[in-house]
Parts: structure tokens; sequence; C-alpha cells
């Protein structure tokens, strides 16, 4: 079996393990959790953690968790308070399927579920492992992380440079390609310190920079007339994409991970 369906069946088990009862809250996190999503940050966790050579059991784990956190972000950020989106991956948002309070709590359910899930790490790891791993990981996804560069965003918006830009970016979606990285990497008890280390995180700040590139691309196809200030207009579109591409490939550890090629050709289509 293919890793995506293979992921994405444990990832429908694992929860209906833990939650089997079907009330609404339930439907609505497994409506989330079912829909097709790439799944690039549990398959990053998985080949960084084949990569160091991680207890493949306690990467599952790390995986099912992070994908959790994004779908935490993905249903709240389409609410009606924030981007107001009606569709996500291809079929209604989840407060459109069901409604705004359920698609709010569901959310914060998935993020509690999320930590539910990294906390069985625990048993599988030296304690002081798992303690700078969680600490490394909870401040990737909390207010100098993934929300606090939503919060940024929203604060700034009017009045961007690139600086601001990069610096949004880097945080809203770079924190949490780098826990998916790196968390691993700290789990096995290689440090901060350790060139292993470095070298990954070098890789996630590349392919941070190169998906908001493509992102970026996607958004100016679908939507022209309505193009936010991006990196593309900052920078120009041929020097921004030769900017991501070469960070991509310049790298001693772009091979080992799926999304490299992924993201490359994106880039240059
Ligand atoms: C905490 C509410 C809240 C928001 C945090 C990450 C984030 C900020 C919001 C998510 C929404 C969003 C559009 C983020 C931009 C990054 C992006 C394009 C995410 C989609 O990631 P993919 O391409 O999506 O990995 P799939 O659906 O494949 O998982």
């Amino acid at each position: 079996m293919e890793w995506l369906d293979s992921f994405n069946n444990d990832l429908i088990s694992h929860f209906k393990t833990h939650y089997p009862q079907s009330n609404q809250l339930n439907a609505a996190m497994l409506y989330a959790l079912e829909s097709p999503g790439k799944r690039l940050r549990p398959r990053f966790v998985e080949e960084a953690s084949a990569y160091i050579k991680l207890d493949p059991k306690m990467a599952r784990l790390l995986a099912y968790s992070i994908e959790l956190v994004h779908l935490f972000s993905l249903v709240h950020d389409d609410l009606p308070c924030l981007d107001n989106d009606d569709f996500r991956r291809g079929l209604p948002t989840v407060h459109k399927k069901f409604d705004e309070p359920t698609a709010l709590l569901a959310g914060d359910a998935l993020l509690s579920f999320a930590f539910e899930t990294f906390s069985q790490i625990a048993l599988l790891t030296d304690p002081k492992n798992f303690s700078q791993a969680l600490r490394y990981y909870t401040r990737a996804i909390g207010s100098e992380g993934m929300i606090g560069g939503q919060t940024k965003e929203l604060e700034l918006s009017q009045d961007l440079d690139l600086e601001a830009l990069l610096k949004i970016q880097d945080l809203k979606t770079g924190a949490l390609f780098r826990a998916s990285i790196l968390t691993p990497f700290l789990l096995a008890g290689i440090s901060e310190n350790d060139s292993k280390f470095k070298d990954a995180q070098n890789y996630a700040n590349a392919f941070g920079f190169a998906f908001q590139i493509a992102d970026d691309l996607v958004d100016e196809k679908q939507d022209q007339a309505n193009a936010k200030k991006n990196i593309l207009i900052f920078m120009g579109r041929e020097k921004a994409v030769q900017l991501a591409t070469d960070r991509l490939m310049n790298n001693s550890i772009s091979s080992i991970f799926s999304a490299t090629q992924y993201l490359l050709q994106t880039l240059n289509q």
C-alpha cells in the first residue's frame, strides 16, 4: 500500500479508537480528518525519522499529532472571523458542513487530541528528550510560532514590507514545517548544536520559503485581480522562484524528503 493510503487509514483508526462515540463534535472532527490533504507534514516527520533511525512507532504518533495540529489551524482559519472560506480541500469547510460553533469546538478538540497523541510518545523515549521535543513542538504552534504568525498577519495586513512579510510567513507556515522535520531529531536526542540538526534546520527553512513562493504562484494564477501583497510582488517573480529553487537544491539533505521534488515541480511549471 502507498504511504499516503496507509497513513490515512491509520490516522482514521487512531481517531476512532480514542473517540468511538458518534456525536456531532466527533463527526465534525472526522470530517476534517478524512478530507483529502497532501499530508506533507506527517510525511516530513516519517522521512526525517527514518533518516535518523528514530523508532517508527514514535514517528507515527508524532506524524498523527502534527497533522491534527495542521487540521485545527485549517478549521479555525476558515471560520468567518478569520479567512471566511467556504471550501477547503475541494469540500465545504467544517463550519459550512456543520455550523460555526461546531467548527470552533472541533478545531479546539483536534488540537487537544494532537497533544493527547503526543503524550503517548512519553512511554517510548527518554524523559529529557521527550521534554525538549515537547517544548520545541509547543512553541512552534503557539504565540512565538504558527499562531503568533497568524496574529501578526492580522495586525500588519495594511502595512507590510518584505521583511515583515517574510517573518510572518516564517512563523505562520514555516514553524510547523520546522517542527515536522526537527521534532524527531530532539526525540532522538540530537540537539540543536549538532551539525545534523543544523543541516535539517536549513532545509526546513528553505522548504518553508519555497512553499510560500509556490503558494503565491498558485494564488497568482487563480485570482490575479485580488492578489494580496506577497513575496512575488516584492522580489519579482523570477528572482523569487530562482532563490526558492536554489535554496531547496543547495542543501545536503534535500534528497531524503519527497516534498522537495513536489515543490520543485510546482515552482518550475
Ligand atoms: C491557528 C487559526 C490559526 C491559523 C494559523 C497555518 C495557519 C495559520 C492557517 C492555515 C490556513 C492557511 C491557508 C495557511 C497558509 C499555508 C497553507 C497554504 C496551508 C495549506 O497547507 P497544505 O498545502 O494543505 O499542506 P493540505 O490541505 O494539503 O494539508
